[in-house]
């Protein structure tokens, strides 16, 4: 065991601020993990530990102005040689093991065409040793008027990135890398049409080599009419191993993590430095993601939250948790209400000689052994509107651009259990008989309040049917059970008082309310197809037409 001094790599800048100590008295490091940030007024970039080891003391502070060699910390280093000598002498050795960052260096600017020619080549800079770096982005494009010093790409190691800025202002010819490339010093990055001189009408090259004698461009008329056959030479601003780019201000390893997890920086909040991104944040950002869905059943994603509130300070409460049943039908209404655009329109069928016909089978119902109420007759109806209507027999395309049209008609049923609220789906009701519907009714809400559905009993639905009729209520909204389109909220059957043209008159009304999902149905389909379903219910004969 013994002690290291860890010191400031060469960082091609004479003073860079502290911005960031990545590491606390007693952690346990390993070799390239991050230990400081710092940064000039250009870059910043993470210094990586050259060895693993345990950190003993920490030299420098956040606010520090530091050059290259000054001591960053003191690392007890198991299995070293034994160190006698006191920590700081020891700054040298360690400072040859230093895992260097990209050096930044001039490079140069290549003629690109013959000597008229006022196209520019774009190179790499010396990337400080770096060799195949691979282009994680490309900041510019072809035909993009760029000024000096403009981030052309951005290029990024395993221990830091940086953007290589433009030499000149001009206007991009031709781009030769593209994302993903790994790239080497002396590779050629673009061409570049300088500023002043007239854009070029020859073929953009594609390669990095330089552009064909035949494509020079005529040169710009000089003072003393001699053309300007010197080869422009420019020395390149150096590189910069900077993390911050467009909105996204990021060492590498924040970025390389953001990339495996597919993160997109841009979204990430930054909470350091003048908003610099931290590994915390992006963890932060992800945990927060995660825990959308659960937050979104009760109060919706991007929707602020209802606060909390102990109502225990008003009086004596109970707290029973939700059933699983109750939480995925919080989560599914969430989920439809937040997504479909709901419209809903009420109307009173005028069900008085269906109730006559009702009546009248009951005892042949009975017969039979089954027990019609209103219901089946609602399915029966409702399934002849969907077919007539069949938007109504529909679904939305998941990516919202087109609208499925189904050619079954499976009606859902609500169902309110103990447990919470179910809708097994009656199957082919447009084909079944008014006596096979008022079984299948009971038999499928005797099995939802038995919780003894399938899950294929509750799928495939066309269209809901919401009956609260033995419950009560004059009307009510419900809402769209999505990706179906349209529900059908039935209330409490009355006796009202209806004008025939010379005197009122009671009948048995009912009231109904159709919501529905308005980017695919419109209030004039609704009307028409609510007129169809209260004619049926008015006169059943309508069925057999
Ligand atoms: N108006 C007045 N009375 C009605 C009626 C209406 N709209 N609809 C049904 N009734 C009557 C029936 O005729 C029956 O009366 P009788 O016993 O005198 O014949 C009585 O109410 C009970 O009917 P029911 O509920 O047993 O049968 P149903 O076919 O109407 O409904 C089912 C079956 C499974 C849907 C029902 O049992 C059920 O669970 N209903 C609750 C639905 C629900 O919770 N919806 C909530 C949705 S929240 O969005």
């Amino acid at each position: 065991m013994s002690n290291e001094i860890v010191v400031v790599p060469d960082i091609g800048a004479d003073e860079v601020e502290v911005i960031e100590i990545c590491v606390a008295v007693g952690d346990q490091i390993e070799v390239e993990q991050s230990l400081v940030v710092l940064e000039s007024d250009k870059a910043s970039m993470e210094v990586p530990s050259p060895m693993a080891g345990k950190v003993v003391a920490i030299t420098l502070k956040v606010g520090d102005n530091v050059s290259q060699g000054a001591a960053i910390l003191e690392l007890a280093v198991e299995g070293a040689v034994a160190n006698s000598e006191p920590a700081a002498e020891a700054a040298a050795p360690v400072e040859e093991q230093s895992a260097p960052a990209p050096a930044p260096a001039p490079a140069a600017v290549e003629p690109a065409a013959a000597a008229e020619s006022k196209v520019e080549q774009v190179t790499v800079p010396d990337l400080g040793g770096a060799k195949d770096v691979e282009c994680i982005e490309v900041c510019v494009a072809v035909g993009q008027e760029i000024t000096a010093e403009q981030s052309l790409i951005v290029l990024e190691t395993d221990k830091a990135s940086m953007e290589i800025p433009s030499p000149s202002a001009g206007t991009v010819v031709s781009i030769a890398i593209k994302t993903g490339d790994t790239v080497n010093v002396g590779d050629v990055v673009l061409e570049l049409q300088v500023a002043g001189s007239p854009v070029s009408s020859a073929a953009p090259v594609e390669t990095a080599a330089p552009v064909a004698a035949e494509t020079a461009l005529p040169s710009p008329p000089v003072a003393d009419d001699k053309p300007t056959f010197e080869p422009e030479t420019k020395v390149m601003p150096p590189s910069q191993p900077v993390e911050k780019h467009g909105d996204v201000y990021a060492g590498p390893a924040v970025r390389m993590l953001a990339r495996d997890l597919g993160v997109d920086l841009t979204l990430v909040k930054g909470s350091g430095p003048r908003g610099r991104i931290a590994k915390e944040d992006l963890h932060e950002y992800v945990k927060a993601r995660l825990a959308e869905p659960a937050q979104a059943a009760v109060s919706g994603s991007g929707i602020p939250a209802i606060p909390a509130v102990d109502f225990s300070k008003f009086g004596p409460v109970r707290e029973e948790k939700l059933s699983k049943m109750g939480r995925v039908t919080a989560e599914n209404m969430s989920r439809s209400w937040l997504n479909v655009p709901h419209v809903t329109q009420f109307d009173d069928a005028d069900i008085t000689e269906l109730e006559d016909f009702r009546n009248s089978i009951k005892a042949d119902a009975e017969k039979a052994g089954v027990k019609v109420t209103p219901l089946p007759f609602l399915l029966k109806a409702c399934a002849a509107a969907l077919k007539a209507h069949p938007k109504f027999n529909a679904s939305l395309s998941a990516d919202g651009q087109s609208i499925v049209y189904k050619d079954y008609v499976h009606i859902g049923i609500a169902v309110d259990t103990p447990a919470g609220l179910v809708v097994p789906v009656i199957r082919d009701v447009d084909q079944k008989s008014i006596y096979q519907l008022a079984a299948e009714t009971a038999e499928l809400g005797a099995k939802a309040k038995d919780r003894k559905l399938t899950a294929a009993e509750m799928q495939g639905g066309c269209f809901t049917i919401s009956s609260l009729g033995n419950i009560g209520g004059t009307g009510f909204t419900p809402i769209v059970n999505a990706p179906e389109v349209a529900i059908l909220g039935v209330s409490k059957l009355d006796v009202k008082p209806v004008w025939n043209g010379k005197e009122f008159i009671p009948r048995k009304m009912l009231p109904l309310s159709l919501s529905y999902d308005h980017r695919v149905i419109n209030g004039a389909d609704a009307g028409r197809f609510f007129t169809q379903l209260g004619a049926i219910l008015a006169d059943i004969r309508r069925l057999v037409l």
